[in-house]
């Protein structure tokens, strides 16, 4: 990874999108956690592949289908190393954090979980990572435990955790950033307290595996998952880790051509990890499209990115809490790179239609964190939400925005 500063403004030119106006005002896109925008080397590779390469994978005698099967694989390598697995027979392509949850909770869930048993959880999980623990508390009659947050400062309480972790506990799933809050989690430590016990762990890093160095090795947790639209590359492709020994126990989700070794009319025999968990043609383009995503953060390094997402949030955080009328929530101190918050009584969708009316793309509603939400007592927030291509322009222009809109509701 870089060590010295990157030129970010030489980098915000390698977006195309970025450079246009909105309603007549320069486009500030203060939505990344929703989904970045791409760079030129994304675009292009997804062309290149398109106007070269195309063929499917792992059946070919043919020169396209290799050439698509080498990049296919190549990019399951590439992704190892961007997580630090051991192996890249512990990275399953899937298409995003959600699927990758799903999996676990049917593959692995189904086969490992029982009633009585404990799913715990936070409260401030996206709704990817509350349902389909819900569907499987449902088949399998376990029971789902949250981990209660401190207040507006969105923290999770460290004391109650240890005291939730009882022996029916079989499994914690958590989010590393909280993409309502802006927590960052301290997963190491909390996967090492639940590992110690026999615990199976989770970690949900659509907003971090971007945002921040991931290593899984570092983090102990035996499955991680991660969208790739929301890092740079294109959307319906991320991927999910799993421990090796894990996956080797767990029974495959879909069926289907590639997960197998051999079918017979009455009974089939699966294929080797990670093809056991990829029924069908995958997404190629995707993980191609999601590696060249990978080369170009890694380049620009993931430490530095950290820094800047902090710079602009710290200074987005302390512009708002200046202003009257404004409830922000999420951590004081640390936070990953955004910031939600609410304007007196205006509802978030009036303050994100007015932004937008003044270029500024924001996102306002419940973020799908309904639950929290209500633990809040707030129906939804505002968020605005950054990547290395922002700009502290770009956030003092915001400011301008919040006031117009307080001087247009009298708050
Ligand atoms: N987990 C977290 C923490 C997320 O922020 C999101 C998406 C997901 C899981 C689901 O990712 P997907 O790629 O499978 O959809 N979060 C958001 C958001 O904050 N605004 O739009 C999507």
């Amino acid at each position: 990874m870089s060590s010295t500063t990157p030129d970010w403004s030489a980098l915000r030119r390698d977006f195309p999108i970025l450079d246009q106006t909105v309603h007549g005002h320069p486009l500030v896109y203060f939505d990344n956690a929703a989904t970045s925008q791409k760079p030129r080397a994304v675009i292009d590779a997804l062309v290149r592949y398109y106007e070269r390469d195309n063929a499917n994978v792992h059946r070919g005698i043919h020169e396209l289908s290799n050439r698509a099967t080498t990049a296919f694989e190549a990019a399951r390598e590439r992704t190892r190393q961007f997580i630090n697995a051991r192996s890249v027979e512990e990275i399953i392509f899937t298409r995003g954090t959600t699927e990758g949850i799903n999996l676990v909770a049917n593959a692995w869930g189904n086969h490992f979980l029982k009633a009585g048993d404990v799913i715990l959880l936070t409260e401030m999980e996206h709704h990817s990572n509350i349902v389909p623990w819900q569907l499987l508390a449902a088949r399998t009659g376990a029971k789902l435990r949250y981990v209660p947050i401190t207040g507006d400062d969105g923290l999770l309480d460290l004391d109650q955790f240890d005291r939730l972790l009882t022996p029916e506990v079989k499994l914690f799933s958590l989010v590393h950033i909280s993409n309502a809050l802006g927590t960052i989690n301290p997963v190491a430590t909390l996967c090492a307290r639940a590992r110690r016990l026999g615990i199976t762990t989770l970690v949900d890093a659509a907003q971090s595996a971007g945002h921040l160095p991931v290593d899984v090795q570092a983090i102990g947790c035996d499955f991680l998952a991660f969208s790739g639209h929301k890092i740079c590359g294109p959307t319906g492709i991320g991927a999910l880790y799993g421990r090796k020994e894990i996956l080797e126990q767990t029974p495959p989700w879909h069926g289907g051509g590639e997960m197998i070794s051999t079918v017979d009319y009455d009974h089939s025999t699966w294929n080797t990890l990670p093809h056991k968990f990829e029924a069908g043609t995958p997404d190629i383009s995707g993980p191609i499209g999601m590696a060249a995503a990978l080369d170009y953060l890694d380049a620009i390094g993931r430490a530095n990115i950290f820094q800047h997402d902090l710079e602009l949030a710290t200074y987005c955080y302390a512009r708002l809490s200046e202003l009257k009328g404004v409830r922000l929530f999420g951590p004081k101190n640390e936070r990953g790179g955004l910031v939600s918050f609410l304007l007196n009584d205006v509802h978030a969708h009036d303050v994100v239609t007015i932004a937008d009316r003044l270029g500024v793309a924001l996102r306002g509603g419940h973020h799908c964190t309904q639950p929290l939400m209500k633990k809040l007592g707030v129906p939804s927030t505002a968020r605005a939400s950054f990547y290395f291509y922002n700009t502290r322009a770009e956030v003092d222009r915001f400011i301008e925005v919040v006031l117009e809109i307080q001087k247009f509701f009298g708050v």
